[in-house]
C-alpha cells in the first residue's frame, strides 16, 4: 500500500538551491520514497524569526511505503546527511527543514508529528511551493491549498528562474 505525502523544504544558510536539489534526489533514492512532484524554487522572506537571510523554500509530493513516522524518520535522517544542527533554535537559520505537510488524508497528533503541519494556512513560503504540486489538495481541518493560498499575501515570495 503506498500513500501520498506533502513535503515542504527550506534551507538559508549557504548554497541551499543546489542543496534541496541534492536533497530531493537523496529522498527519491530513499527505499520505500518515489518523488512524484515538485514544485518551483522560491525566494522568500524570513517568517518568525526576521534577522536573518533569505530563505530558499520549495515543495515535493511523494509516494511512499513508509508509514508516516518512518517518513519522518527518513526525513530527519536526511537533513543530518546534509549537514543539519539542531541548536534548539526556533524559527533560526539552518541549512535544510523537511517538514511533513500532509501524509494522506490521515489526521496525527502524537508527541512527534502533527499533520496536516498547524501551521501552513499562515505561511505564503509552504502556500505557493505547494499550489504549484498540489492545488487541489484537501488538508483536513485547514481547507484546499489554492484556497488557503488565496488568504495569504505571496507578493514577496520570488520564484527563481
Ligand atoms: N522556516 C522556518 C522559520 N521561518 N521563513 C521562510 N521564509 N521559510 C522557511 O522555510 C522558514 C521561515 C522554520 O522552519
Ligand atoms: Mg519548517
Ligand atoms: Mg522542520
Amino acid at each position: 500500500m503506498s500513500v501520498v505525502a506533502l513535503i515542504g523544504l527550506g534551507g538559508n544558510l549557504g548554497d541551499v538551491r543546489s542543496r534541496l536539489g541534492a536533497a530531493i534526489d537523496a529522498l527519491d533514492g530513499t527505499p520505500g520514497i518515489r518523488v512524484v512532484a515538485r514544485s518551483r524554487f522560491y525566494r522568500t522572506p524570513p517568517w518568525g524569526n526576521l534577522d536573518q537571510p533569505d530563505f530558499i523554500n520549495a515543495a515535493i509530493a511523494v509516494e511512499t511505503s513508509l508509514d508516516a513516522h518512518g517518513l519522518l524518520d527518513a526525513l530527519l535522517a536526511t537533513e543530518r546527511s546534509f549537514g543539519r544542527v539542531r541548536d534548539g533554535e526556533r524559527w533560526g537559520p539552518r541549512t535544510l527543514d523537511l517538514d511533513l505537510l500532509a501524509y494522506g488524508d490521515t489526521v496525527i497528533h502524537d508527541e512527534r508529528l502533527v499533520v496536516p503541519h498547524p501551521r501552513i494556512p499562515e505561511r505564503a513560503f509552504v502556500l505557493l511551493p505547494l499550489a504549484d504540486i498540489a492545488p487541489g489538495a484537501m488538508l483536513a481541518g485547514q481547507g484546499k491549498v489554492a484556497d488557503l493560498l488565496a488568504g495569504v499575501d505571496s507578493a514577496e515570495c520570488i520564484p527563481l528562474a
